[in-house]
């Protein structure tokens, strides 16, 4: 590191002649491989980008110029020249950097980030805030190709066009989403990298009938109406210039030099918005990365030299797995199950049938709300639409699962992955809202599975129910239940009791009911018999298993992985109050307390919320011993 470790911030770099910029980039990206290779990231992402992060802060007056990264998982390289160069080992990890943007990591953090087509939206405010107060920083936004297509980013470029606001868009185009970018947009975008042909062409046209002696100029200018045509309906000029974008590009989105030209060249348009086409590869800079830029989107550790990843000892399959097979399984048998995915074929499982069955499986892009509505039109027309969408992702299609879905009692599945702390991505990745959001809305059905293999049973179940499902599953490996039985029909809105014993009932939904077994066996131990009921659905609950035990028992403790307002519990408490139960029976709610949740390993932000076995134990006993106090107090006051 000759000039990194000096670059403390953008100002350091700026200090810099342009020429130096090249070796910083280098830099920047052996800083990045050499630590993804140890911690793992979005490793492909930021490597695509790191020639664009010193072009920008070279460019523009960061943070005075405000900078704002679309979903922010490819702006390490913006990490780590903004003052966290020696953070980024810790990036993910609980107690260090986040792995997206937050405006409370840093002041160059202008916008948080961490889903998908926000930039320009958040920009274009920004911008117009600006002119407002009579201010004359720029505003830029860098959007990836595949965010680029999303709905909220199509909204604001029409927004962007009709106020005619100044504002500088940098489009990263690498061809690539997470999986290939797929789409219309996608095809368009790729008509302009072809043009590189018609590029050339013209270039030389233009050269060769300038050197013809004395009628040069004239055949030249003749020409150029011809070219006009030509460009017209070859560059992006036809779609961009209508919707009142000027349009720079494209640029070598690994050559800083030209970068920073063209950036220099966009700070001169004042009257209206313009985009920086810059051509980026995902994974730059390492021949792995490069080759098999879908998978090195985010990679865990690896091999420095040969890109090998560094595996941990296999364990259970993990529940999106589970997911992608028993889904095939299904298709294979039923073929009215339409999958679909909005832009996460691996992260949901979904490739599989996207292989196996292309003709009813669709990755429709980052466009969840889209998702839901083509879902809704499927099922209209008799077939069964399996949306596969990442419970946080869902929370974009609210309105859509509402209005389109639940209204019209359609017969649409959604299946959440990450239904629960999501891990190293933080607070915008956790899906801890899914339960208060999907609960109220009419018609809808919820259940979460214990295990992998009641997963099997649920997916089933929902295929054959007829109407609007959801279900939610955590991030990360199954328990190793055994998945070599057919799947089952479970009856709907019935729990399974696992355990029967004792004063205290523990009532858990899906991912919690293995801990909550944990610590009813550690209780058990110490002579303390507990109840165990696998709720299996949140809605509809099982009213006469849970009525009857709060009329048997003395605690009934509810156990989620969500937030606890308007979730499971809250569920239970309202049946409790409908039955005139409440005074009855006292209610303990274990999930996650109304604020935000970092980032981190699953397993420890659980046990920080009380959410794995030593926490039911602990809070069971604490219950108990107010029991025994009562108890004690009433003795005394009979004595
Ligand atoms: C609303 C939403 N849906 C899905 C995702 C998951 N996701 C993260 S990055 C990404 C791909 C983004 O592609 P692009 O914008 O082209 O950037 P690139 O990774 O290619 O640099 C997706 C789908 C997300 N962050 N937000």
């Amino acid at each position: 590191m000759k000039l990194l470790q000096d670059i403390n911030s953008p100002a350091d770099l700026r200090r810099l002649e342009i020429d130096q910029l090249q070796e910083v980039a280098d830099e920047v990206r052996e800083h990045i491989l050499e630590t993804m290779s140890r911690v793992g990231g979005h490793t492909g992402a930021s490597l695509g980008a790191v020639e664009l992060a010193v072009a920008l802060h070279y460019a523009f007056d960061t943070p005075h110029d405000r900078l704002v990264w679309d979903v922010g998982h490819q702006a390490y390289a913006h990490k780590i020249l903004t003052g966290r160069r020696d953070q980024l080992p810790t990036v993910k990890q609980y107690g260090g950097i986040s792995g997206f943007l937050r405006r409370d990591e840093s002041e160059f953090d202008t916008f948080g980030a961490g889903h998908a087509s926000t930039s320009l939206s958040a920009a274009l405010g920004m911008a117009i805030a600006r002119d407002r107060k009579q201010e004359d920083h720029h505003v830029v936004a860098l959007i990836g190709d595949a965010s680029l297509a999303g709905g909220m980013a199509m909204e604001a470029i029409n927004q962007a066009g009709h106020l005619k606001t100044r504002l500088i868009v940098v489009l990263n185009d690498n061809e690539m989403s997470i999986a290939p970018a797929v789409g219309a947009l996608t095809g368009y975008l790729n008509r302009i990298r072809e043009a590189h042909g018609y590029h050339r062409f013209k270039d030389e046209v233009e050269e060769t009938l300038r050197a013809i002696p004395s009628v040069g100029e004239r055949l030249h200018h003749a020409a150029k109406t011809v070219k006009d045509a030509i460009a017209a309906a070859v560059l992006p000029g036809a779609l961009v210039n209508e919707l009142g974008f000027k349009y720079i590009g494209y640029v070598d989105g690994h050559n800083v030099k030209a970068l920073v030209r063209a950036l220099h060249e966009a700070q001169q348009i004042k009257d209206g918005p313009v985009i920086v086409h810059a051509l980026t590869t995902k994974g730059k800079g390492h021949p792995a990365a490069e080759k098999d830029y879908y998978k090195w989107h985010a990679t865990g550790p690896f091999d420095l030299k040969t890109g090998t990843p560094i595996k941990s000892p296999t364990k259970a399959p993990t529940y999106t797995k589970v997911f992608g097979d028993t889904l095939c399984e299904l298709m294979a048998k039923d073929e009215k199950i339409v999958a679909l995915t909005a832009a996460m074929p691996d992260g949901t499982g979904v490739c599989e049938a996207l292989e196996k069955f292309p003709e009813r499986s669709f990755d429709v892009g980052i466009a969840e709300q889209h998702c839901v509505t083509f879902a809704a039109g499927l099922s209209v027309e008799g077939l069964k639409p399996v949306c596969a969408i990442y419970s946080t992702f869902l929370q974009r299609a609210f309105d859509q699962l509402v209005h389109d879905v639940c209204i019209q009692d359609l017969n649409v599945k959604f299946c959440l992955d990450r239904g629960g702390i999501a891990g190293g991505d933080g607070p915008t990745h956790h899906g801890l809202l899914d339960i208060a959001y999907l609960r109220g809305v009419p018609n809808i059905i919820l259940m979460a599975p214990k295990d992998e293999g009641e997963m099997r049973d649920m997916l089933f179940t929902m295929t054959e129910h007829i109407g609007p499902a959801a279900m939610r599953y955590p991030r990360g490996n199954g328990i190793g239940a055994p998945l070599d039985q057919p799947p089952q029909l479970l009856e709907i809105g019935k729990a399974e009791l696992l355990r029967d014993g004792g004063e205290v009932a523990i009532i858990a939904y899906g991912s919690m009911v293995h801990p909550s077994l944990q610590a009813a066996g550690n209780l058990a131990r110490e002579g303390i018999e507990t109840t165990v009921v696998n709720a299996r659905f949140a809605k509809p609950l099982d009213n006469s298993l849970l009525l009857a035990l709060a009329r048997t028992k003395r605690v009934l403790v509810t156990v989620e992985e969500a937030y606890l307002a308007g979730g499971f519990g809250s569920a239970v408490m309202e049946l409790l109050e409908e039955n005139g139960l409440q005074d009855k029976i006292q209610v303990v709610r274990m999930g996650v307390p109304d604020r935000i949740v970092t980032h981190g390993d699953a397993k420890l932000l659980l046990a920080k919320y009380g959410l794995d076995a030593d926490g039911i134990y602990t809070r069971v006993k604490e219950a108990i011993e107010v029991l025994d106090d009562r108890r004690a107090k009433h003795h005394k006051v009979i004595a």
